[in-house]
Formats: C-alpha cells, sequence, structure tokens
C-alpha cells in the first residue's frame, strides 16, 4: 500500500489541530519534536528560540522546571511558537479520574489551555479522562493518547493497545497517538514516537532509543520526538538540523517507494 503524502492527509484529516501540524511539517519540510525537557525558563526559552525554525512540535514537562511562571514561561512559549511557526504539547500525561484531570488541565498555576495546542493523556483510566477534557479543551486543540511506550518492560500490552484505540476512535477531540509504530490503519491522526537517539541505544533507567529511519520507514511513524539527542549535545542547532533531516528523508522516502 502506498504511504500517503501530508497533503493528502491533511486532505483526509477532520481535526483542525492535525490539519495544522502537517501543513507546518510540509511548509518546514520537518517532522522533528523537540522535547524540551529543561528545567529552567532561560534554558528553555534559549533552546526552543534556537532550535523553533527546525521542528513542527515542541513538547514540554512543566512540572520539572524550577520556575515555571504562566508570563514568564507559557507565554514566552506562545511567542515563539508564532515565530518560528510550530505547534506545542505539553506531555502532562494525565492519567486520573476525568474530574481530576480537568482540575490539573484548569489549574491556574499552569494556564495549560492558553499556551499548549495539545496534551498527552493516558489511557489507563478509561474513556473518562478524554471525556473530561472535552469539556475544557478549547477547540482547534487536542489529546494525543500514550497507546505505548517507549521504556524497557512498559506495561502497554497489545489488549491495552487495542483499547486505547477504541477510546481514540471514539472521540474527537483525541488527534493523535504516542506510539512506537503506526498502531492502526487510520490516516486522519497523527503517530508520535519518542525513544529517538542516533548515538545512544539507551540510558541508564529504561529509556530505548531508535533511529530516525527505523521509526520513520519501518515502523511508519509520522514524527519522531529527540530531547537528550538534541539538548544534550555539544551544539544543539547542528543536531536538530541532523535529525530532522535524516527523519525527513526517511519520509520522503517512504512515499516514494512503493510497497
Ligand atoms: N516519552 C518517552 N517515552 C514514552 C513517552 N514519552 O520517552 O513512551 C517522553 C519522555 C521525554 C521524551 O517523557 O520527555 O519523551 C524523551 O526524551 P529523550 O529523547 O531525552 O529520551
Amino acid at each position: 500500500k502506498k504511504r500517503l503524502r501530508y497533503s493528502e492527509r491533511r486532505d483526509i484529516a477532520s481535526h483542525k489541530a492535525v490539519k495544522r501540524l502537517l501543513s507546518i511539517m510540509e511548509k518546514k519540510k520537518t517532522n522533528l519534536a523537540l522535547s524540551a525537557d529543561l528545567t529552567t525558563t532561560d534554558k528553555l526559552i534559549k533552546l526552543v528560540d534556537e532550535v523553533g525554525p527546525h521542528v513542527c512540535l515542541v513538547k514540554t514537562h512543566v512540572d520539572i522546571m524550577s520556575d515555571f511562571s504562566y508570563d514568564g514561561t507559557g507565554l514566552r512559549l506562545k511567542e515563539l511558537a508564532k515565530k518560528h511557526n510550530f505547534m506545542i504539547m505539553e506531555d502532562r500525561k494525565f492519567s486520573d479520574i476525568g474530574n481530576t484531570c480537568k482540575l490539573q488541565y484548569t489549574s491556574p498555576l499552569y494556564s495549560l489551555s492558553d499556551w499548549s495546542d495539545l496534551v498527552t493523556c493516558h489511557g489507563i483510566a478509561g474513556p473518562g479522562t478524554v471525556n473530561a477534557l472535552s469539556d475544557v479543551i478549547p477547540e482547534g486543540s487536542g489529546c494525543v493518547l500514550v497507546a505505548e511506550m517507549s521504556s524497557r518492560a512498559c506495561l502497554t500490552s497489545s489488549e491495552y493497545k487495542e483499547s486505547v484505540l477504541r477510546i481514540a476512535r471514539d472521540f474527537d477531540n483525541v488527534i493523535g497517538l504516542i506510539c512506537q509504530r503506526k498502531l492502526s490503519e487510520r490516516e486522519d491522526i497523527l503517530y508520535m514516537t519518542p525513544g529517538v537517539n542516533i548515538d545512544k541505544e539507551g540510558d541508564r533507567l529504561g529509556q530505548q532509543y531508535h533511529s530516525p529511519e527505523e521509526v520513520i520507514i519501518r515502523k511508519e511513524s509520522d514524527i519522531i520526538i529527540v530531547g537528550r539527542g538534541i539538548y544534550e549535545s555539544a551544539d544543539p542547532v547542528a543536531s536538530a538540523i541532523q535529525y530532522k533531516n535524516r527523519s525527513y528523508s526517511a519520509y520522503t522516502e517512504s512515499i516514494t517507494i512503493p510497497e
């Protein structure tokens, strides 16, 4: 089966956030997401401003930061997203009952809905998590469900993955999956894969890495998510360009080779 291009996927997709992300990917020729896991605002903003031109998405973990503030961090990220044309995903991995997730999402400490476009959610609590978020998530924003993890001996069994896919199908605000491969035939959602590194096979805490080619060509995912491979490198911009080029070439190769 021939792999569809971003432009074809964009036409199939119904959710605004999917259309927007695919347009960015096509325009900037990048399927790289930066996992900006830095713990201070100054470092985070500097990294994102430098690497921003090369990515379609910046992923954050606001709860690892020592000095997060809505004005100082959230709004500045939003400005950079506009300047460099990328989307923002807060990797909050919501996993509690619906009511608690709703309170967490709307907490004024972070005001996630004001500056992030996407948020990640686990499926462990069932459909209630995504259902509750659909009450509070702004139009044009969406949830990305964690269907499969990159870590060694993770508990995302095939049955679990199937159940997560079912939740994804049942809710319009689910716009993609965090997964290790393209987990379904659906072309109207995005498949995003963390656990990507060119130089390492893993870390000491269970992370497992694959190459951009493995993820994009063999596993047929759409977006690679790279953290330490970029921000721990001596030259983050040069590394980001390297990841971007390898990952985007893998995409262009896979749309030209008939399967
Ligand atoms: N992440 C994973 N694996 C998953 C889900 N999420 O690594 O299954 C997230 C981590 C981290 C990033 O929370 O922010 O992706 C990976 O970072 P790294 O490239 O530095 O390993």
